[in-house]
């Protein structure tokens, strides 16, 4: 009995663990983030961010503005992470910060 209870047990806990890694993997998925550049000072500024951003593996999207000083960056987060985004606009001579996540 006492066998049959615990293989019940590492049942529960394997589907518990699998649920939670299929609800992560649905969360995951894509992510759109603000970041904060504010090196940004001229009209050629924001290209070199976007094209930075752009290039990017499992970045789907990315755009730049000047006025406001931040990029807006749509990745697919089991692809890249918002640090190899940060780290993407400093190679290009910018350095950016998360800001804000729209819907958390
Ligand atoms: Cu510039």
């Amino acid at each position: 009995m006492k066998t049959f209870v615990s293989a019940q047990a590492k049942k529960l806990i394997l589907a518990s663990i699998l649920a939670f890694a299929f609800t992560d993997a649905a969360f995951a998925a894509m992510r759109t983030v603000t970041l904060s550049v504010p090196g940004m000072y001229c009209a050629v500024c924001p290209i070199t961010v976007r094209k930075a951003l752009a290039n990017v593996p499992g970045v789907t999207k990315a755009s730049a503005s000047l006025e406001k000083k931040e990029a807006v960056v749509t990745f697919d987060d089991a692809k890249t992470s918002i640090r190899a985004l940060e780290d993407a606009t400093f190679e290009a001579g910018y350095e950016s910060k998360l800001k804000e996540e729209p819907g958390k």
